[in-house]
C-alpha cells in the first residue's frame, strides 16, 4: 500500500503533493513501483496534527482519487470522517482506512451500504493528544479487545466479515516499547483471523532507536515490515513501496522457499482485487520437498 499524502502538514512528506496532478504522478509512481493500493489522505494524523474541516479534506482527496482510479489503480481513502470517506467512494475508492475504527456514527452505515472493505485501526484517544503519556495494561490484550469489539459494531452495522481489515495503530498513543511489543507480538493479532495492515513508515519510533531524521528511516521501515510479514501481515502501508516491495519478495520468498519473477508478481498484483491475495506467517510451513521456483501463484506479498 503506498502512501499519498495530499496535505501540508503530514510528519514525512507534508505539502509535497498537495497539488492534484502532482498527487496523481506521485501515486503512479508508486504502483509502477508495486504498489497494488494506494491510500489517498487528506488529513495528517500526526500527533498535534491541526484538524481538517470535512470540506477541505473532500477537495484535497477527491480529484487525486478520480484521477488514479481513472487510471485503473486501487485506491483507499484514510478519513475518519463518514461524508469524506461517502465522496472518496464515489469517487472510486474501494476500501476505507478508518484510524478512528468507525467512530463517526454515520461510517459503519456506510460501509456496509457500499459493500466496501474498511481498515479498523487502533488508536488511543484522538491524533492530537494521543501521545500525552499513554498506558495500558497489556498493549496486545489492549489493542486486541479493542479491534474485536469495533469488529463487532460493524458486523452489527451490516459489513461482511470477509471485507474487514485490522491494524494495530503503530504510532496512535503508543510509546516506543508499546510499538515493538505490538510488532513482535503481531501474530497474536492475526489469529483474530482477519487481514492485518501495518502501518510503520519513517514513523518517529524508528528515529528515536536510530537516531535519524525522517528521510533517513528506510531501513526501519524494511526492518518492521519483514518481521510484521513473518508474523502475518499482509498489507505493508508506506511511502518507499520499491525497496520495500524487494525486501518483502526476498522475505516471503525465504519464508515460502518458493518465489516468482518480478514480472509474474507484477501481474499477479495489478490483477488482485483482494487485500487477503497472499499471507505468509511463521506458524505456517509451506516448504516444497525440494525448494524450486514457482511458476504458479506468487510467493510475495503485495504491498496492498
Ligand atoms: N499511519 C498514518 C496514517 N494512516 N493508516 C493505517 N491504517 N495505519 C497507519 O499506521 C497509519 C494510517 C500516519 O502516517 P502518514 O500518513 O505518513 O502521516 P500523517 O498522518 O502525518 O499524514
Amino acid at each position: 500500500m503506498g502512501i499519498v499524502n495530499v496535505t501540508p502538514d503530514s510528519f514525512s512528506d507534508g505539502g509535497r503533493w498537495l497539488d492534484p496532478a502532482a498527487a496523481i504522478a506521485h501515486g503512479l509512481r508508486l504502483a509502477a513501483d508495486g504498489a497494488a493500493i494506494l491510500d489517498v489522505g487528506g488529513e495528517s494524523t500526526r500527533p498535534g496534527a491541526a484538524a481538517v474541516s470535512a470540506d477541505e479534506e473532500r477537495r484535497r482527496v477527491v480529484p487525486v482519487i478520480q484521477g488514479l482510479t481513472q487510471a485503473g489503480v486501487r485506491v483507499s481513502v484514510d478519513t475518519m470522517k463518514a461524508v469524506v470517506a461517502e465522496a472518496a467512494l464515489d469517487a472510486g475508492a474501494t476500501l476505507v482506512n478508518d484510524v478512528a475504527a468507525l467512530r463517526d456514527p454515520d461510517m459503519a452505515a456506510l460501509v456496509a451500504d457500499r459493500g466496501c472493505e474498511v481498515c479498523l485501526v487502533h488508536m488511543r484517544g484522538e491524533p492530537r493528544t494521543m501521545q500525552d503519556d499513554p498506558h495500558y495494561d497489556d498493549v496486545v490484550d489492549d489493542v486486541r479487545a479493542f479491534l474485536t469489539a469495533r469488529v463487532e459494531v460493524a458486523l452489527a452495522a451490516g459489513v461482511a466479515r470477509e471485507r474487514i481489515v485490522l491494524d494495530p495503530g503503530i504510532g496512535f498513543g503508543k510509546t516506543v516499547d508499546h510499538n515493538l511489543e505490538l510488532l513482535d507480538r503481531l501474530d497474536e493479532l492475526a489469529a483474530l483471523g482477519f487481514p492485518v495492515l501495518v502501518g510503520t513508515s519513517r514513523k518517529s519510533f524508528l528515529g528515536k532507536i536510530v537516531g535519524r531524521d525522517t528521510d533517513d528511516r528506510l531501513p526501519g521501515t524494511i526492518a518492521t515490515n519483514v518481521l510484521a510479514l513473518a508474523r502475518g501481515a499482509s498489507i505493508f502501508r508506506v511511502h518507499d513501496v520499491a525497496p520495500v516491495r524487494d525486501a518483502l519478495a526476498v522475505a516471503a520468498a525465504t519464508l515460502a522457499r518458493t518465489w516468482t519473477t518480478p514480472a509474474e508478481t507484477m501481474t499477479t498484483s495489478r490483477t488482485t482485487t483482494s487485500t487477503t491475495a497472499t499471507r505468509t506467517s511463521r506458524t505456517a510451513d509451506p516448504r516444497p520437498s525440494s525448494p524450486s521456483r514457482s511458476s504458479g501463484s506468487p510467493s510475495t506479498p503485495t504491498t496492498g
